[in-house]
């Protein structure tokens, strides 16, 4: 049978919690990864490769990312990991850590666009008003990992569905990462011992080390080029 395929951008972005995920359970599959053209011609960044393909490929709803395993095909980056996790034990079937576990995967998801929210922005305003937005996000973000590490303490959990690794801890892992890209040399977790370890503990999964420490995920950037930040980025 042929392998997953996965399509998106060749960034990190919505598909790399999918991507780890895939690694993780050590199940083969295929990428198309679309460019944004060449870097050096005027009409960089465009959607041209992805365009020629996006309503020809028999998607329901066509975009990025995608999954097509056999006849087979669904978009949508969060129901695409649920349905990975349901068939691979990678998603919490008790309560209260299956409540647990969905709270904090929209907590997650709202964290990650704000950030979203301001670096793609319309209006990105001057580079000095830019940095001020930014600065801006270090408030709510300190006050959503002040209450995860409660919850952590709390909970006295692992992960966030408790001690199951679930595709939350995907998420949650990767779009937590971002934003040590945003935050530049201001430490974000290390006043954070319950996050920190976290974060750690899933770099050090033995399944996903390597995967993690290497080029292909630390110097592919987080989001497009349309971002004004994140796109050429290497991990410290
Ligand atoms: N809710 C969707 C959002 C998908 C989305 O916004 N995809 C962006 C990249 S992050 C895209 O470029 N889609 C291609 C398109 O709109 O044609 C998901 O989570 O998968």
């Amino acid at each position: 049978m042929a392998p997953i395929k996965i399509g998106y951008w060749d960034i990190r972005g919505l598909a790399e919690p999918i991507r780890m995920l895939l690694k993780h359970l050590n199940i083969e599959f295929e990428e198309k990864r679309y460019g944004f053209g060449n870097e050096s011609e005027a009409s960089f960044p465009n959607l041209d490769e992805w365009l020629a393909e996006k309503f020809t490929l028999g998607l329901d709803f066509p975009n990025l990312p995608y999954l097509i395993d056999g006849d087979f095909k669904m978009t949508e980056s969060v129901a695409i990991l649920k349905r990975l996790a349901r068939a691979n034990g990678m998603i919490a079937t008790t309560e209260p850590a299956l409540s647990y576990s969905e709270m904090i995967e929209a907590m997650i998801i709202d964290i990650r666009n704000r950030l979203i929210n301001v670096v793609y922005a319309e209006n990105l305003g001057t580079p000095e008003e830019f940095e001020q937005k930014l600065v801006a996000l270090r408030e709510p973000l300190e006050t959503s990992l002040g209450q995860l590490e409660a919850f952590f303490q709390k909970h006295g959990s692992q992960w966030v569905a408790g001690n199951q690794l679930t595709y939350v801890d995907f998420m949650a892992y990767e779009y937590l990462d971002w934003y040590r890209v945003f935050a530049k040399s201001t430490p974000i977790f290390e006043k954070l011992p319950k996050v920190s370890d976290y974060m750690k503990r899933f770099e050090e999964l033995p399944s996903l080390k390597e995967y993690i420490a290497s080029d292909e995920h630390r110097s592919v950037g987080c989001l497009s080029p349309f971002a004004r930040i994140g796109h050429r980025w290497v991990k410290e």
